[in-house]
């Protein structure tokens, strides 16, 4: 029992925006935050390193801000980015609308001028209207003006980032937040947990109904599991739907391992075989979006029927109609699928012809990944890294680039779920190295990098930052000197090519020079040697692998999405 005296100083002891933010995020089982400290938020992360929080500081809040992104697609809980306003928090913008896009859960806080000169446009130190600027680019923003209402505040940007479509808060801080105090008592009744923020959503009866009798039905059915099927965490019960279906599966690229790479029903290197052949599709976690060619033309060849399973529910028909709408989520659905589905077997003719052609694809691949050649390619530089990460399947792979991350998908297998963490849903450059901060501190294994040249520049100078955490991480630079290619000569250009990088750049020095290893490959065997070496080191390290200028081709797989002039060069 507390003596009066006590009780009267914590009464009046106070607590104050600071303190209140970080206690709110403690008690929600948050403990790293990704940012880049400034005015007005450089004390925030002070303090939250002082209570025992993570802080990992970046170069640039783009990079911190995918770091937290791909955190909350691994962990789902919020990713949390904090930045300074205005420009620190355009620069976490974009990371933000990646992390909406791609319906991952993320939270940026980012520190803002006053409403009142704001509002009447006076010009504050680094003023911006964040709060509008960020709503069009995420699920929802909301500003916290009152030092009580930080609880609700941190509640809410949880609950929405989590619950239904994953997706990206922006959490605005006006600077006079944090220095607004009450007593430490009415700080802790202000502040709260949410109650089960990402509930489960149980699909109705009927619909589930209308599916099983659709796939019962179906002669060549096809499972196609998106990221939203790794995201949703139920890896065992997905697998036994499809094992227990003996229904074929394509992945899409951040659901490469849900099942294994070389798992007897993966039909990935089927895929133009597949798609159009079957006749019932079962998306989950999937949308019928570029990626998928939305869901019409040849990729898909004749008439189609769709399962989709959804927690957005306005997702079905988003392209082409969908015959039998599953919105729930995906534990809650597929745990009713496989109820529906007990005793059904998909005809095995169906999977044997597509294992036909799998064995044809493996089998006309399987020489390239090998054949020496006087530089490297790309066939066999990843196929020398397949090599080795065969013995490291808990590795965690970053990849980015056109014919880095195009090549490197189709040959680098995956044997886990949410190792492959890529450029995702737009086929954005840049995530490189804040997911390889992400990858590494959430999981605490190594990653491994696979970066194009010009994609490793969006992000190299963060590098550095994984050589002051001393993170385990090997980042590969496919070196090909340029932009899809590097050999482009343009006639009559002032300067060089636009496609161009410097030849023969040595990124590797780059490395040595903050203190991580370096390595220089030029051939296939370096290359797995270093790479080896690398991971068993457990160092930050970047290995140089020098690619022929000559090799790949302009924007890898989606070369279709070039346009180019029809009038040509102006006479
Ligand atoms: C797959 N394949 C295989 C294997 N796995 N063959 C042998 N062995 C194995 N293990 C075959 C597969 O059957 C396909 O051949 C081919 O390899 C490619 O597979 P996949 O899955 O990649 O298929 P596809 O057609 O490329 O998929 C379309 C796509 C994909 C759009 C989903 O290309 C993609 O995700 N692209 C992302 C591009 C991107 O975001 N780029 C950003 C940078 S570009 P076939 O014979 O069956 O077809 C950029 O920024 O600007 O240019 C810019
Ligand atoms: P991919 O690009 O890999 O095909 P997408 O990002 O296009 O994947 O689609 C992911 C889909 O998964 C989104 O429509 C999203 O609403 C959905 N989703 C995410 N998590 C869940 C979940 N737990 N249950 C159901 N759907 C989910
Ligand atoms: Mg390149």
């Amino acid at each position: 029992m507390k003596n009066d005296i006590q009780a009267v100083s914590e009464a009046t002891e106070l607590t104050d925006g600071f303190h209140l933010l970080i206690d709110a995020l403690k008690m929600n089982n948050i403990d790293t935050i990704y940012g880049v400290l400034g005015i007005p938020v450089t004390a925030l992360g002070r303090l939250w390193q002082a209570e025992g929080g993570h802080f990992y500081s970046f170069r640039h809040e783009q990079h911190a801000g995918f770091a937290a992104s791909i955190a909350g697609f691994i962990t789902k809980k919020p990713g949390i980015c904090v930045t300074v306003s205005a420009p620190g928090f355009l620069n976490g913008l974009t990371a933000l609308a990646h992390a909406t896009t791609n319906c991952f859960p993320m939270i940026l806080m980012s520190g803002s001028s006053e409403r009142e000169i704001v509002d009447l446009q006076q010009g504050d130190y680094e003023e911006m209207d964040q709060l509008n600027i960020a709503r069009p680019h995420c699920k929802a923003a909301f500003r916290i003006n009152r030092a009580e209402d930080i609880g609700v505040g941190i509640a809410r940007a949880i609950r929405t980032a989590v619950s239904g479509r994953p997706g990206g808060v922006y959490l605005d801080l006006p600077a006079r937040l944090f220095t607004q105090t009450m007593t430490v008592e009415e700080g802790a009744k202000s502040l709260f947990v949410p109650i089960d923020p990402a509930p489960a959503q149980i699909p109705a009866p009927d619909a589930v109904a209308r599916a099983v009798d659709l796939i019962k039905n179906a002669k060549k059915p096809l499972i196609l599991l998106g990221k939203g099927a790794a995201y949703a965490q139920v890896d065992d019960s997905i697998k036994a739907l499809i094992e227990e279906t003996g229904i074929p599966f394509t992945p899409m690229s951040m659901a490469k391992g849900l099942l294994s790479d070389l798992h007897p029903q993966n039909a990935a290197a089927a895929r133009s075989f597949v798609l159009p052949e079957s006749d019932v599709v079962i998306l989950i976690g999937a949308r019928l979006n570029w990626l998928l060619a939305h869901g019409k033309g040849k990729t898909w060849g004749g008439s189609k029927k769709f399962v989709q399973i959804d927690i957005q529910s306005n997702e079905m028909d988003s392209n082409v109609q969908i015959a039998a709408p599953l919105v729930g989520d995906i534990g809650s659905v597929v745990a009713a699928l496989r109820t529906g589905l007990k005793g059904f077997k998909a005809d095995a003719t169906w999977m044997s012809a597509i294992a036909e052609r799998v064995a044809g694809s493996k089998a006309k691949l399987a020489p390239k990944l090998a054949t020496a050649t006087p530089l490297m390619n790309y066939s066999n530089s990843l196929g020398a890294v397949r090599e080795v990460l065969k013995a490291y399947p808990d590795i965690s792979l970053v990849n980015e680039g056109a014919n880095a991350l195009d090549n490197c998908r189709m040959i680098v297998d995956q044997y886990q779920p949410r190792k492959r963490l890529d450029t995702g849903t737009w086929g954005v450059m840049g995530i490189g190295m804040g997911y390889c901060v992400a990858a590494a501190t959430v999981t605490g294994k190594p990653v491994v990098a696979v970066e194009g040249d010009s994609a490793f520049g969006f992000s190299g100078m963060e590098i550095e930052t994984l050589v002051r955490y001393n993170l385990p991480v090997t980042v590969i630079v496919m070196n090909n000197g340029g932009i899809y290619k590097g050999d482009e000569v343009i006639a009559g250009a002032k300067e060089a090519a636009c496609t161009l990088f410097t030849p023969g750049i040595r990124y590797d020095k780059m490395m040595e020079s903050f203190g991580g290893q370096g390595f220089h490959a030029t051939t296939p065997e370096e290359l797995a040697k270093f790479l080896k070496q690398a991971i068993d080191s457990g160092k930050p390290t970047l290995i140089n692998a020098v690619i022929d200028p000559s090799a790949g081709v302009e924007s890898g797989r989606i070369q279709g999405l070039n346009i180019v002039s029809q009038v040509g060069k102006k006479k």
